[in-house]
């Protein structure tokens, strides 16, 4: 830091210019995440400065978090849900398997506990398994890339404290059997963390149902991020708990604040964000929600039908506005999208394959110019 500080336009010149260097979302094809809402953006900017961390200090700010909590356990049918609004999914997970973990550990005795997650569950699980000592199981996946049943099956033993599903998976936007997940959760005795980050704000809002939430009577706990497809403000994620003793067993005592417990990883959390996420639901309604998710599904649907034109096909039928397409040397396409035409791609591991997510940034005219590019590096690949 310089002993004097620097002018006001100056500092401005310097913001500009590192704004330029960021990438803008309409070259972006990998996020999930997109453009806020302009009303989450104006409701975060008025609550900048709001602490959830110490919430008696902002009691408006906490009651919009009960409404938030409130709308989102209706959604996923379980009014009765108790939980808080984390920084993404990333905290979620972890603070859901480490309520897991701790009411296992109260009930048995285990000296190594294991949770059995899809192979293709986010790369935070294994973040899970490091900070909290619990061995990661990772079952394989079906010709439809959900995960398999049996092998879910063949995992589980008398240390597994419980199983995760996804509910719109990280690189193909796939849900898994939640429905069988649950059975074997209940005929086991263990828990079921649903991972929903990106799903949560999506599979309420298609036409086809999908069973991935509290309805499902083995699903303990689940992770929603209203910074994905929720078009709210960074940092906003949400956990809901089927039962008040999850959140209890992460329970830490505060004595100096006001309020005297805390349930969060976090100490200080953006009440910013929270009031951005109250504002953009209670904008968009259902109804909104609904025609954004249609409007980004006939994107996907119009993607598809120009890339089979080309004959590039998906590796699966795309369930959301997540496509991961069957493309030869995809690492090397990827760069060459980016290199030569600034198109931001992303690739699947296993299988391979080019991913791209059709967010609400995303345009017909977006597309068509994409997939001429992509045209052109496929055939000189
Ligand atoms: N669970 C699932 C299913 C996810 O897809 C993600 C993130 C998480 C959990 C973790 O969420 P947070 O990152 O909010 O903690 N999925 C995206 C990904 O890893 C996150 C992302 C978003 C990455 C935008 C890049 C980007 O530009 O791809």
């Amino acid at each position: 830091m310089k002993e004097t500080g620097l002018s006001e336009e100056k500092i401005r010149n310097i913001l500009d210019d590192s704004k330029r260097q960021d990438l803008k979302y309409e070259h972006v094809l990998s996020s999930m995440c997109t453009y806020p809402h302009r009303i989450a953006v104006e409701a975060h900017m008025q609550f900048i400065e709001s602490n959830m961390g110490d919430f008696g200090l902002f009691q408006g700010t906490y009651n919009l978090e009960k409404e938030v909590l409130s709308m989102l356990s209706h959604l996923l049918h379980h009014p009765d849900a108790s939980g808080y609004t984390t920084t993404g999914g990333t905290e979620s997970n972890i603070q859901a398997i480490r309520s897991m973990r701790n009411l296992f550990l109260q009930r048995s005795k285990c000296d190594k506990p294991n949770l059995v997650v899809p192979d293709s569950a986010h790369f935070s699980f294994d973040k899970v398994s490091d900070i909290l000592d619990v061995e990661l199981r990772k079952a394989s996946l079906d010709e439809h890339l959900r995960v398999s049943i049996d092998s879910v099956n063949s995992l589980i033993d008398e240390n597994t404290i419980g199983l995760v599903g996804i509910a719109g998976s990280t690189e193909f936007g796939q849900v898994d059997p939640i429905d069988k997940l649950s059975e074997i959760a209940l005929k086991n005795n263990i828990f079921l963390h649903i991972d929903a980050a990106f799903g949560g704000f999506v599979l309420p809002f298609l036409e086809e149902v999908y069973k991935f939430d509290f309805l499902l009577p083995g699903v303990t706990s689940i992770a929603i991020d209203p910074h994905k497809m929720g078009l709210s403000t960074i940092p906003s994620g949400v956990l809901l708990f089927r039962s008040s003793d999850f959140l209890e067993s992460l329970k830490a005592d505060t004595p100096y604040l006001t309020v005297s417990t805390q349930y969060t990883l976090t100490g200080t959390r953006s009440g910013a964000a929270v009031a951005a996420t109250y504002a953009v639901m209670n904008f968009l309604g259902k109804e909104g929600y609904r025609k954004m998710v249609s409007e980004c599904m006939d994107l996907t649907h119009y993607l598809l039908k120009k890339l089979a034109d080309m004959d590039v096909h998906p590796l699966i039928e795309p369930v959301m506005n997540v496509v991961a397409l069957e493309v030869p040397k995809s690492d090397i396409v990827r760069s060459r999208l980016a290199n030569e035409f600034n198109w931001q791609v992303s690739i699947t591991q296993n299988p391979h394959g080019l991913r791209l997510v059709i967010m609400p940034h995303v345009t017909f005219e977006m597309i068509d110019s994409f997939v001429q590019d992509l045209k052109q590096v496929l055939q000189t690949i």
